[in-house]
């Protein structure tokens, strides 16, 4: 029996399109562009199987797309900075230079034996001068275009990481790496003004019709664009200079209900009344504890401090009492906010608390004169307890508090966005150097082009925290560019989402004088199909936008989306094993005895815990090497691509991959049987094949590669049971056709051995004959008494009679009638025939 050798043919494939450089993609072609890529991997040491699962799927688009006349862009590259290269080099005493560079090779070769159809000579590695000095360059621009500006702030310090953080970064108060408990400390920084395009950022979201709802979702709440009142309160006693306290509110509307203003610990106000409250300086400091992510502000128990001061009530002249207030922002708004318990939850919960006025101001119909319990009321509803506002709806009343405030000139109608400015320095040796020069007598001054790179030194030594370009003896010290005068270099280095945020610029052209070339860059990007994991949906999507309008507010390319088509991928998971002692294991040490499972060689009893994903500390992880040298490449290939849709979370099982294999083995014993002597027509098998054709392409186009597959299978059923013909040897034929952009190794041995010229990859993908696609035969249902006793296949449109008299000789038709004659025969044309006795 034919068996497919992968371990041979995978080899001998991906050194044939080396060879011919078979997915090198032309600048100058004139065939359409298509730019497939999917999110560049982080050289961590190995490929795990999420890497396989992303790149199979963008590797049958792109070979899909080369099938289908493009001229395809598919490249590979690495995320190579950032703070696992450096804690290797403390643990292990390696430089992470030469870490990441080994993971490099590695993974590249991993990768390499996945056949994967990458324009490899457009590899690039984000830790190489010849990356990082354009990202230099560019920043340089962006310095000079007032997109990046220095500012005293204060910043999440990572004590163990010993490094800032971006907001985004610390999660629940801690490190997103360390877990480390997060302080705040004050340090001069770099921004990139990513506010500046907020605006645009949110309504750009309106034109990317081909991205995931959830993932746009979470960029508009990321931005967070509110509309509302700016006003502010008069003090009762001004604090030193201080005579005022600036609010914002998205509910001017509810200010009739306000019962206590608030404000953050380190407002201002707060500041300077703590100097002289000792009370007052613990309270903050404990405020300063808590982390500022929203979710836990609130669930967090509200706390607060009373100033003993007041303000007063702008349209009642009420005083109302000032409190510092953990639930209140600095950085959000003005730090300052009208408490209004009956329509706010964070508001009530500190009202109830401190026995603070409630009040209902906003009622829908019948609730007038109900009080508020323990939930705050944010519904719709009329105004009440208003006094000029009772009876106006609530955008009615916004309206108009906002007109009685701005007349009386104190307040204005704001829009504020819970967007802040990137905070791009890095206190880190892995990176890219910030490329500018502190000058005692010019200030902070940009490196001149013509010194770019600005590289990182290679001596330098982790056996002390901190970073290591600031005790460099010598690389900090040089004379400013303006002066000549003696003078230090920038040591921090850019936040690793730099990195990532023009990659796909660079992919497209990479001169070596400059970042890019714009009339190559505007040749193939966008990019119309971006995929990658849905982790990125926030941080690195909105970075690389943000980018992309930088350069264009620069005039440097003509587009501001990056990415016309997102696809995010779910996860592939596996099941989770536990040893009677309760020790994770790997799904290597167990093995299934009947419905039982046991560790391999004691035989104890293992638990079989949920289905997650894969982890390194849960141990319930494939190793793609493994599975690659034991199936091949094609096998796992086509694993990652059926079963599930590729949104959902895969689940790895020894019984799928073995499926997959399987599979491959089938189509090659059915490629040896394409006779090209074969004669006669199967009509029925060429309609089959042509839907096929059209609906796998359809499939593939719309990303799903689940759908794909399971058409494959079916026709490859079909071709197995059908009689030899004409029509089956074509089919095999142009099944080596359709599965080469999952399973190509597999492709290209059966397209040479039956003898086709060229390569599959090369291949075109087979034309659809219209005229097939259409069903011209229905299945007629063939009823006794209602009851479904046979059916019949028919010409579509078939007359009355015919199908009368078809149906009455139809077998068990015949046997139910048991001779009888039917008293009545209902006909349906191209439906049913149902005979009544
Ligand atoms: C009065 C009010 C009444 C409010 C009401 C809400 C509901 P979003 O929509 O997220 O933008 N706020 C303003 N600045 C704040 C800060 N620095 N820290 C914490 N909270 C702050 O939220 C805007 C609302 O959050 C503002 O509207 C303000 O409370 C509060 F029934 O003002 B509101
Ligand atoms: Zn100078």
């Amino acid at each position: 029996q034919r068996r497919f050798n992968p371990l041979e043919a995978d080899a001998r494939w991906q050194a044939v399109w080396d060879e011919k450089q078979t997915f090198k993609a032309s600048d100058s072609s004139d065939r359409p562009r298509s730019y497939v890529l999917e999110m560049f991997p982080y050289p961590s040491g190995r490929i795990h199987i999420g890497h396989v699962r992303n790149y199979s799927m963008g590797d049958v688009l792109a070979r899909f797309r080369r099938m289908t006349g493009h001229e395809v862009l598919h490249p590979m590259g690495w995320d190579a900075f950032g703070m696992p290269a450096e804690n290797a080099a403390m643990e292990k005493n390696v430089h992470p230079g030469g870490w990441t560079r080994s993971n490099i090779a590695t993974m590249r070769a991993q990768l390499k034996k996945l056949g994967f159809a990458l324009d490899w000579s457009r590899e690039l590695a984000t830790c190489e001068p010849d990356y990082y000095g354009h990202e230099q360059a560019l920043f340089l621009d962006m310095l000079e275009a007032g997109l990046v500006y220095r500012k005293e702030s204060a910043v999440n310090w990572d004590p163990v990481d010993m490094t800032v953080l971006a907001n985004e970064q610390v999660i629940d108060g801690r490190g997103w790496r360390s877990g480390a408990l997060v302080e705040k400390r004050k340090l001069s920084q770099w921004f990139l003004k990513i506010t500046q395009f907020a605006d645009d950022l949110l309504g750009g979201l309106k034109t990317l019709d081909q991205w995931p709802d959830k993932v746009k979702l979470m960029q508009e709440n990321w931005i967070g664009k509110s509309v509302g009142l700016q006003f502010r309160f008069t003090l009762d006693t001004p604090v030193g200079e201080i005579g005022e306290l600036e609010v914002f509110s998205t509910r001017p509307d509810t200010i009739f209900g306000a019962s206590f203003a608030a404000i953050a610990a380190d407002h201002p106000i707060a500041l300077a009344l703590a100097e002289k409250d000792a009370a007052l300086h613990a309270f903050a400091d404990e405020c300063r504890q808590t982390g500022t992510a929203a979710a836990e502000i609130e669930t967090q128990e509200k706390k607060g401090y009373d100033t003993g001061l007041s303000v007063i009530h702008p349209f009642t002249g009420r005083k109302l009492p000032l409190f510092v207030a953990n639930f209140v922002l600095m950085d959000y708004g003005t730090g300052a906010v009208m408490a209004v318990p009956g329509h706010d939850q964070r508001d009530l919960d500190f009202a109830r608390k401190y026995m603070l006025a409630v009040e209902r101001v906003v009622a829908a119909e019948g609730d007038e004169d109900k009080g508020i319990g323990e939930e705050a009321y944010t519904g719709p509803g009329k105004l009440v307890n208003s006094d000029f506002l009772d009876g106006l709806g609530v955008e009615e009343a916004k309206a108009e508090v906002i007109r009685r405030a701005e007349t009386g000139g104190w307040g204005t109608g704001s829009t504020v966005f819970r967007l802040r400015d990137w905070g791009v320095s890095r206190q880190r040796y892995w990176g890219t150097p910030i490329p500018v020069i502190h000058c005692d007598d010019c200030g902070a001054v940009g490196v001149p082009k013509e010194q770019l790179p600005v590289v990182l030194p290679e001596d330098v030594s982790f056996d002390i925290p901190g970073n290591p370009l600031d005790r460099h003896p010598t690389w900090k010290h040089v004379d400013c560019p303006k002066c000549g005068k003696a003078a230090q270099r920038e040591t921090d280095t850019l936040d690793t989402f730099a990195d990532s945020s023009w990659y796909f610029i660079r992919f497209a052209s990479q001169p070596k004088d400059k970042p890019f070339d714009r009339e190559t860059v505007e040749k193939w990007l966008p990019v119309g199909q971006y995929i990658g994991g849905v982790e990125h949906a926030i941080l690195h999507l909105l970075y690389a936008r943000f980018w992309t309008r930088a350069l264009q507010h620069m005039g440097q390319i003509g587009f501001a989306e990056p990415f016309t088509g997102l696809f995010t991928q779910g996860m592939v998971t596996h099941e989770t094993y536990k040893s009677p002692e309760g020790a994770w294991l790997a799904p290597q040490d167990v093995e299934r005895q009947g419905d039982k499972v046991v560790m391999i060689g004691t035989g104890a009893p293992v638990t079989v815990g949920r289905v997650e994903k894969m982890s390194k500390s849960k141990k319930n992880v494939v190793d793609p090497d493994d599975i690659i040298a034991q199936y091949g490449a094609d096998a796992v290939r086509w694993f990652m691509l059926s079963d599930s849709p590729p949104e959902r979370d895969l689940p790895w099982t020894e019984a799928g991959i073995e499926g997959s294999w399987r599979f491959v083995n089938r189509l090659w014993r059915l490629f040896g049987e394409a006779d090209k002597a074969a004669e006669g027509q199967d009509k029925s098998l060429d309609r089959k094949l042509h839907q096929t054709i059209d609906g796998v392409a359809r499939d593939i186009e719309a990303l799903s590669f689940n759908k794909a597959v399971a058409k494959i299978y079916e026709l490859t059923n079909a071709v197995e049971k059908a009689k030899p013909s004409a029509s089956r040897s074509a089919a095999v034929r142009a099944l080596a056709l359709l599965v080469a952009p999952m399973t190509p190794h597999l492709a290209e041995e059966a397209w040479a051995d039956m003898g086709e010229q060229g390569l599959v990859a090369e291949a075109a993908w087979p034309d659809v004959d219209p005229a097939l696609l259409v069903e011209d035969e229905v299945t007629i249902a063939c009823q006794v008494m209602g009851k479904l006793r046979d059916t019949i296949t028919v010409p579509k449109g078939t007359a009355k009679d015919e199908l009368e008299r078809l149906a009455l000789a139809a077998p068990n038709v015949v046997r139910t009638l048991d001779g009888a004659t039917p008293k009545k025969i209902i006909v349906v044309p191209d439906r049913l025939v149902n005979l009544v006795i």
